[in-house]
């Protein structure tokens, strides 16, 4: 997220891509509401279903699932037709905008109607007001990212904030609105298995830095892996592990050994497409285990007998710590009451792993203290002293505390503070390059110094390429830059030539070899703030990614396309082997056979306002259930006649793996007549059978349900392997 929350009560038009904030973030859908009824804010929903986020806009654009793309370039097309760009913005800070400009040049608004399904008309009217707002803010959600293609989708969102310079503004930029709680902050903290913690690759060198900051030594640490090859490689992701377990192909990803135990805190795999292979995943393993204060859903549709162990976790009341939301701010959670019975913080459950395992001392030692470390607060000043990347070095728990404390003192438009807060933004939204930097509540932006928030595009991938510039023109700069134009990042080498601060002797030793990402002595960040330069340098935004599969995003139809004829035109890439340890089908699955001939129906996936994720923690509240207690699929009253339904009965839906559910059909006008929405916050009912005979006793929710991801098809990410649990196909037969 480039802005935050609050910040979108600036905008003077929101357009929403794949996301729901009336159910799924109601506090985000008050800013929303606030920028319509304070600065006459369009809203305009782009989303194949009328949401209650639809029902309050002010245009409602409805695409065929996965098109967002096509959608895009349209808009873009447009834009450039009509001179509606920000040209200054483009020539000064954008580097590659006349390839996006060629891509474009195919999608008249009457392609985008026949590949989107959307009106000419409508698309027409969402781009003049958007593009003729100043500024306008984009957000986008998981409509976006659950694709083969959603890392485009999200590329190509923020190129159209580029192209109408509607980035490093207040009410502008790209608002991504997050999951779960903390989402924001396990990605800070590396959890995903091709970065270390603060988004530091895996290469040796970010290896040696961790090695150093976690006081151990590197070829202990290299010792933990069985080579360095397999140290330096990504891992297995969230989506793919099953095809680690269940596809001895894979094996040769994984240093020649399938996966061989699972150990799930918290959830996500019951979550993911084709669920049936889960469950063989799962039953398959030589040991699972389970840390999460409810009965886990993967714990129930597994129907091994042994090696199965369920270690309940304490919940957030119950711990205390740091959590990172949606727009990069910290806040601190404080503890309400002692863990309940047997419940025990998740990070006493890891360090009893350690200890058992023979590395607690490791574990631990990078909190400086040995085993007299104080927690959580000795870990928070930790992750603050060695995530320079994204600027952490002034986020403290003590730091931190203080803005929790005194939250009624900020601002939630501006999120500045008053009293002993003034000067600082809420929860130090990073960068917060210093114990003295006041936060970053809007990235990239240029009209502010460094010292107070500001900052250019990052120098991040070189600074030139094929004799073109990629550093930002003269002239445009932070506030009070020393240097009025682009440079690179900040090293040792060049901090006294571009901050013109000589070093003393002391320091030249201090800095020798590093750079802004590893300085320890904070003297090339406190040197490059003095002279109003960011520590990561000052360059163009690229839309051009070198090294990626589509270096600009290309519109590319879904694995199991309800458009078969497009698949020609806009066919999905080629086969990737060990994308991330999987060798994953792409052209090969998309073009196995006509699915929509067998399977002619669209899933629409999406939530329900009463539950989150599997339902695991709402289903288990009566009220809750009360309220929604069912799984159900939304069917046009058209389709549900063609098919010889009535609202209410029951129906078998067929996925185009092995998967069915049996659910009630409800009828809906939110959904077209080719598609059906199934909501993804049900479980605990398999194929039309109920699980609960397998909680123990006492434990089981209160409502149950099919899981909608039995019946979504086999696709992951290109780039990052999300599951494509947006783009689906399914067959629905009366029960
Ligand atoms: N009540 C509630 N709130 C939640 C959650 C919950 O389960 N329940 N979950 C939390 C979590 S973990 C997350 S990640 C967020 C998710 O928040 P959202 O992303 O808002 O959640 P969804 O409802 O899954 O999807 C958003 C919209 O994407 C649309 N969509 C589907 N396919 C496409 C497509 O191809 N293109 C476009 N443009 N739109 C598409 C759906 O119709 C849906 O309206 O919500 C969080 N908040
Ligand atoms: N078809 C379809 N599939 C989807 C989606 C979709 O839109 N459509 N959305 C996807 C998305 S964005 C997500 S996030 C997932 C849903 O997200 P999942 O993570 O798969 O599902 P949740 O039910 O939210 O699981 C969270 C688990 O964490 C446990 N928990 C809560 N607090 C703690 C704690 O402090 N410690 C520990 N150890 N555990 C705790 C809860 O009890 C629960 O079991 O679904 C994904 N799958
Ligand atoms: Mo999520």
């Amino acid at each position: 997220m480039t802005n935050h929350l609050g910040d979108m009560q600036n905008s003077k038009a929101i357009i929403i891509f794949g996301a729901n904030p009336a159910s799924n973030h109601p506090i985000a859908m008050q800013h929303i509401l606030k920028s319509k009824e304070q600065n006459g804010a369009k809203i305009i929903v782009v989303d194949p279903r009328y949401t209650k986020t639809a029902a309050k806009s002010d245009l409602y654009c409805r695409i065929r699932t996965g098109t967002d793309i096509a959608f895009l370039y349209g808009m873009i097309r447009l834009i450039r037709d009509n001179k509606w760009y920000d040209k200054s913005f483009i020539d000064s800070r954008v580097y590659g905008m006349d390839e996006i400009f060629k891509e474009c040049e195919e999608y008249t608004p009457e392609h985008v109607e026949d590949v989107t399904g959307c009106p000419k008309e409508i698309l027409i009217q969402a781009t003049t007001a958007f593009a003729t707002a100043d500024p306008g803010c984009l957000i986008w959600n998981q409509g976006w990212t659950q694709h083969t293609v959603g890392s485009s989708n999200t590329r190509l969102g923020s190129i159209l904030q580029l192209v109408l310079g509607n980035m490093g503004k207040p009410g502008g930029g790209t608002n991504i609105l997050r999951g779960h709680d903390n989402v924001q902050g396990s990605t800070d903290m590396g959890c995903l298995s091709d970065t270390l913690p603060g988004y530091y690759g895996l290469a040796e060198g970010s290896w040696k830095y961790f090695a150093s900051q976690w006081k151990v030594d590197y070829d202990w640490l290299k010792g933990r892996f069985k080579s360095q090859k397999m140290m330096e490689s990504k891992g297995f992701s969230l989506s793919l592990w099953i095809h680690g377990v269940l596809d001895e192909a894979n094996a040769k990803n994984n240093a020649d050994t399938p996966i061989k135990a699972l150990v799930c805190i918290g959830n996500g795999i019951s979550t993911i497409t084709q669920t049936d292979k889960v469950k063989a995943a799962l039953d398959k393993l030589d040991l699972v285990v389970f840390i999460d204060p409810y009965v886990n859903d993967a714990a129930v549709i597994t129907t091994r007998e042994n090696n199965l162990y369920m270690l309940p976790a304490a919940s957030q009341v119950e711990c205390s710590g740091t959590v990172v939301n949606t727009g990069r701010t910290a806040q601190w959670r404080s503890k309400v009451i002692e863990p309940l019975y047997e419940a025990r913080p998740d990070e006493e459950i890891l360090f009893d792993f350690a200890k058992r395992m023979g590395f607690y001392d490791e574990y631990t030692a990078g909190m400086g203290k040995g085993r007299e470390f104080t927690w959580p607060e000795d870990a928070t000043d930790e992750i603050a002293r060695i995530l320079k990347t994204v600027g952490f070095q002034g986020r403290t728990a003590a730091r931190v505390k203080k803005h929790t404390l005194n939250w009624h003192l900020f601002d939630t438009t501006s999120l500045k503070g008053r009293g002993p807060v003034s000067k600082e933004y809420y929860g130090l939204p990073w960068p917060c390059w210093t114990q003295e930097h006041p936060g970053s509540p809007v990235l990239y932006n240029v009209n502010l110094p460094v010292s107070q928030g500001g900052m250019g595009f990052r120098t991040r991938f070189g600074t030139e390429r094929n004799g073109v510039s990629l550093l930002a023109a003269q002239g445009v700069a932070p506030v009070g830059s020393r240097i009025k134009g682009g440079y690179d990042e900040i090293t040792s080498k060049n901090i006294e030539e571009l901050s013109g601060i000589k070093l003393t002797d002391e320091e030249k030793k201090l800095v020798e070899g590093k750079n802004w990402k590893t300085d320890d002595s904070g003297i090339l960040v406190r040197n490059a703030l003095a002279a109003g330069l960011a520590p990561y340098g000052n360059a163009r935004a690229r839309t051009i990614v070198w090294g990626f599969r589509d270096e600009i995003p290309k519109h590319r139809e879904p694995l199991h396309s309800f458009r078969h004829d497009l698949i020609k035109r806009y066919p999905a890439v080629a086969d990737i082997e060990n994308h991330y340890r999987t060798n994953v089908r792409y052209a090969s699955e998309q073009t196995a056979k006509n699915w929509v001939a067998e399977h002619p129906i669209n899933i629409v996936s999406g939530r329900v306002v009463e539950h989150m994720g599997t339902g695991t923690e709402t289903r288990a509240s009566k009220y809750l259930s009360e309220l929604s207690g069912e799984m159900y699929g939304e069917l046009h009253p058209e389709l549900a006649a063609k098919l010889g339904l009535k609202d209410g009965e029951m129906m078998w839906v067929y996925g185009t793996g092995e998967g069915k559910i049996k659910i009630k059909c409800r009828y809906s006008y939110r959904v077209d007549k080719s598609s059906v929405f199934l909501p993804q916050n049900f479980s605990g009912v398999w194929s039309g059978e109920s699980l609960e005979s397998r909680y123990p006793a006492g434990t089981a929710p209160h409502s149950f349900g099919e899981n909608s991801n039995q019946v979504t098809s086999y696709g992951y990410d290109q780039q990052t392997s999300c599951p494509e649990t947006k783009c689906s196909l399914v067959r629905i037969e009366r029960a």
